[in-house]
């Protein structure tokens, strides 16, 4: 009885670790504000041919419509109803987005917005991208429905109803995160109206979710939601499934309130990760690439498997939420997706009219790219595969792409060989499936190293990939003993250097 009983009980929590991607999909990108039917689309053109394992997505429900300033993304954090309508498309064009990305093996992550509905001073109307009718002063959500009673007006304990000081952990939980209006997660009613969103898009055949402004509902609230919550469709999951849960929580340190509180739900977005690594590599407070040598744990992160990792997301490439100030987008790519630790996330974006005064870019509202209805502009296409219409897609950038792919082929390959001269020049393997070599100093590296990798010739998957039975750039010969020799130059474009068992000649 003993096994069984130990099977079953890590059998049922074990599953919301699982990211539930195919094997050998190793990474999820964040189609940050794409159109459901371009999701699907590029699903089956680009996602499913390059081994991304899934995508996470704009929340898919009813929000209001904010026209001052005019429409702008976070508008989409402030709910209105649990409808699957929104400026990405309606739940027709939802449905087909899943059903056709499933079909292909790419998987669907919902950024759930459940702690909370839309702010105060949001008005009453039928500003709402379902046009459902709203009053936010009487807190009245007749399209959930919603009432008064369900919310945390009694149980905030702040002067202004808002929080107002992260120290109190009471505060963060029961009163408003700027303004926007907090449920009552304690109520059965409540967690039982969030559930019902949430199995409903279970149904349609969704993998997971991304839980918004985690930290600021009580980690039991957050179980008892998810214990309500069905396994995962078996038109594309096994029996059993649990859906994938990662929780928003900003934890840098200082704070009472941890990420391992939420370790019981599932993983937790770990900070941490890009705000180290975004000093690292730009060599603030002193940091170099050789103290990498034990990145992850070691440097007091959650553990690799309740860990979500990123290079920068929505907020902080805009300064918002958390470490926005040291993030960098292109460099810390290569290094996390090379790297074992965490599940890893691409964020993929699109381009506004930054306008900075005293060092804040006054236009980090500005919404996604789209025409004077309001509606949002489809992604183009270009001759070259990149993205029109304002869209960054960083991910079909060659270097983030096949680093993607690098992760995909030396998956669950240990960390091994690490070399470092002491600065900023480093080095390290994946077992006997890939290596990659950094120059961050400011002279060049040549250096002959042990890869592990079996002799012959690789193309470096950075300046260049494998077409055929030729390399399209930079060429390394790894010798019958599995040396080396790098040659990099702290001028070159990108100063780092990727090869892998899939990119040999
Ligand atoms: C303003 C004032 C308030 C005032 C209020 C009412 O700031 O003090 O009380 O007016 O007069 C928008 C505006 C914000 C405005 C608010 C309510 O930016 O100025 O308040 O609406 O009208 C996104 C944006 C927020 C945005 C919010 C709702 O980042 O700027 O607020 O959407 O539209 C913490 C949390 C963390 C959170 C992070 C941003 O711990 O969980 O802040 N990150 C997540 C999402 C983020 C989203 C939310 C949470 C809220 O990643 O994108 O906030 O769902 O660190
Ligand atoms: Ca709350």
């Amino acid at each position: 009885m003993g096994i069984y009983f130990l099977l079953l009980i890590v059998g049922l929590c074990w599953g919301q670790y699982n990211p539930n991607t195919l094997p050998k999909r190793t990474s999820i990108v964040h189609l940050f504000e794409w159109r459901w039917q371009d999701i699907a689309l590029e699903c089956e053109r680009y996602l499913a041919p390059n081994g991304f394992g899934g995508v996470q997505i704009s929340p898919p429900n009813e929000n209001v419509i904010v026209t001052d300033p005019q429409q702008p993304w976070w508008e989409r954090y402030q709910p209105v109803s649990y409808k699957l309508c929104t400026r990405s498309g309606n739940e027709t064009e939802f449905r087909d987005m899943v059903t056709r990305c499933n079909n292909v093996g790419v998987h669907i992550y919902v950024d759930a917005v459940i702690n909370h509905m839309c702010g105060a001073n949001a008005g009453a109307g039928d500003h709402a991208t379902c046009g459902s009718y709203f009053n936010a002063k009487t807190e009245d959500f007749p399209a959930v429905p919603y009432s008064g009673w369900d919310f945390n007006d009694h149980k905030c304990k702040s002067r202004s109803g808002n929080i107002e000081n992260y120290h109190d952990i009471s505060q963060v939980r029961d009163c408003r995160l700027v303004s926007l209006l907090d449920l009552a997660l304690e109520k059965d009613y409540v967690r039982s109206r969030v559930a019902e969103y949430m199995n409903h898009l279970i149904d349609i055949g969704v993998a997971g979710f991304r839980i918004d402004a985690a930290k600021h509902m009580w980690p039991g609230d957050v179980k008892a939601i998810l214990d309500k919550l069905k396994d995962l469709n078996t038109q594309w999951f096994p029996e059993g499934t649990k859906p994938f849960i990662y929780q928003e929580v900003i934890d840098l340190g200082g704070e009472p309130i941890k990420g391992r509180e939420y370790f019981g739900n599932g993983r937790v977005t770990e900070f941490k990760y890009s705000a180290k690594l975004g000093t690292v590599i730009r060599k603030w407070d002193g940091e170099k690439m050789a103290y990498l040598k034990n990145w992850g744990e070691g440097w007091g992160f959650v553990p690799s498997d309740k860990a979500l990792v990123f290079v920068d997301n929505h907020d902080n490439q805009r300064g918002h939420g958390a470490g926005g100030a040291s993030v960098l987008t292109f460099w810390g790519f290569g290094f996390m997706l090379a790297h074992p630790y965490g599940f890893t996330r691409v964020m993929s974006s699109f381009r506004w009219p930054r306008y900075f005064e005293n060092g804040k870019d006054i236009n980090d509202w500005v919404g996604p790219p789209s025409n004077s209805d309001g509606s949002i502009k489809p992604v183009t296409i270009n001759a070259d595969t990149t993205c029109g219409n304002n869209w960054v897609c960083e991910h079909r950038w060659r270097q983030i792409k096949n680093m993607v792919i690098f992760r995909n082929v030396v998956d669950g390959e240990p960390f091994s060989n690490w070399w470092d001269n002491g600065s900023n020049q480093v080095a390290f393997g994946r077992g006997n499936k890939g290596f990659i070599i950094f120059n961050n100093d400011d002279w060049s590296l040549n250096v002959s190293l042990q890869t592990g990798l079996p002799a012959g010739t690789y193309c470096d998957v950075i300046s260049g990939q494998k077409e055929g039975d030729f390399c399209t750039a930079v060429e390394v010969h790894v010798a019958a003993d599995g040396m080396a020799n790098f040659l990099i130059g702290n001028e070159d474009e990108d100063p780092f250097i990727a090869i892998h068992v899939d990119a040999k000649l």
